[in-house]
């Protein structure tokens, strides 16, 4: 999952409301801020559901839902 600030002039982050971590990937969340223009990526492994919010601005809030998928020919 990718996030990317585009037409934005503040930083912001993603930053889980409580510590998830993935087995294969560890620890979710941005470390520090995503300056405009910039993306922060996470590869899920593992079924979850995450709450997070941006640490500078606690009204920005998002939530995940991991589901495992089956692929279909
Ligand atoms: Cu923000």
């Amino acid at each position: 999952m990718i996030w990317k600030n585009t037409s934005d002039s503040a930083s912001h982050t993603v930053t889980p409301d409580k510590p998830f971590k993935d087995l294969y990937s560890g620890d979710f969340g941005s470390n520090g801020v995503i300056p405009p223009g910039k993306t922060y990526q996470f590869l899920f492994t593992q079924e979850a559901q995450i709450k997070y919010h941006c640490d500078p601005h606690p009204w920005m809030r998002g939530e995940i839902d991991v589901v495992h998928g089956a692929l279909t020919s």
